[in-house]
């Protein structure tokens, strides 16, 4: 009797879609008049890529060294590669 069972792909299993939002504390003020204005700029480098690859680029926030940004990155998490 020949079984017709297949395993699960691993590859699509492990791996899920995660939203991130990026905040950072305590900022150097690098602004001579007011404080800084700063922005985060996203890249990513996946498995074997030599390469980092931007992602993208959040809003300017002005004058603010304790940002929490409003845009956000959708990536492809795998759980077996880190
Ligand atoms: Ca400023």
């Amino acid at each position: 009797m020949q079984s017709s069972y297949q395993p699960p792909q691993l590859s699509s299993s492990l791996s899920s879609k995660l939203q991130l939002f990026i905040s950072c504390t305590n900022l150097k003020d690098v602004d001579i008049v007011g404080y800084s204005d700063p922005f985060v700029l996203v890249e990513m480098r996946e498995g074997s890529e030599q390469q980092w690859r931007q992602i993208g680029k959040t809003e300017v926030i002005k004058d603010n060294l304790n940002p929490a940004f409003q845009t956000s990155f959708m990536i492809t998490y795998y759980f077996e590669k880190h």
